[in-house]
């Protein structure tokens, strides 16, 4: 299976230089990033040292995953964001379960012998409400084993797979619109445990309020049975 690693970005110049010699580029076939359009010398960053950055017409994650699926030459695709909270060291792990016959697989947070960024207090509200989401979604469109981490956008995807779920979100809900999609199709969906890091620099641009409505209307919308159009995604 051709392997193809993509690196999202907007604004990460303060994290982007201290995790970008750990992502273990030779693990792919080939490397590119897409760019939310930052304005802060990350594309600069990027493309000096001799990578492809695509740009996209409008902002928001879920743009970008199809961005990056229109210029992916591989069948396996692995998504990481460099700003801190993902391993670089688990993107072989992702990649090798894609090999072995997934049709999505994502690290989680929440598998056994994994970490939550917010595991360090008792407080947890992104976790519970990531765990909240995931048991809805578990329990309406799931058949296959337990999904702990629907919504974790450290992924990786078959393209065979994305032509059929035809994520539309734009945003931040774009991970979970595929996993609640996948769990309907009865694709197989794999999980590798991992440890989340903190934030190392720079912003989220993901405020728990208005991403948390957006996600009820995505499961609302699922829910309804929406089916996706197959083939509409890229
Ligand atoms: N290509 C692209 N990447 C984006 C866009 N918006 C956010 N990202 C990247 O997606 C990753 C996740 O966004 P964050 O803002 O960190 O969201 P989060 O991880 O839920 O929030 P934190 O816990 O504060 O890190 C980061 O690496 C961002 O740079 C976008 O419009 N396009
Ligand atoms: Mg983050």
């Amino acid at each position: 299976m051709k392997r193809t690693l993509v690196i999202l970005t907007y604004n990460e110049i303060e994290a982007l230089p201290r995790v970008f010699d750990r992502i273990p580029k030779d693990s792919a076939h080939e490397v590119f990033a897409v760019d939310g359009g930052s304005h802060d010398g990350t594309r600069q960053f990027l493309e000096a040292r001799r990578l492809r950055v695509f740009g996209q017409e409008r902002r928001g994650r879920g743009e970008a995953f199809r961005v990056a699926m229109r210029n992916a030459a591989g069948e396996g695709v692995v998504f990481f964001s460099p700003d801190g909270n993902e391993d670089p060291g688990d993107i072989p792990g992702l990649f090798d379960l894609l090999d072995a016959g997934a049709d999505m697989a994502v690290a989680s947070r929440m598998a056994a012998g994994a970490f939550n960024e917010e595991d360090v207090s008792w407080w947890r509200p992104r976790k519970w409400g990531n765990m909240a989401f995931g048991l809805a979604a578990n329990t309406a469109f799931n058949r296959g084993p337990y999904v702990t981490d629907t919504i974790n956008g450290f992924r990786g995807v078959r393209r065979s797979a994305f032509e059929r779920l035809a994520p539309d979100a734009d945003g931040f809900v774009i991970e979970f619109q595929m996993t609640m999609r996948a769990m309907k199709l009865g694709l197989h969906v794999a999980e590798l445990p991992t440890r989340e890091g903190q934030r190392l620099g720079g912003h989220s641009t993901a405020s728990s309020l208005p991403t948390g409505l957006v996600f009820l209307r995505a499961l609302y919308l699922e829910l309804r049975g929406k089916a996706p159009a197959p083939g509409a995604a890229i």
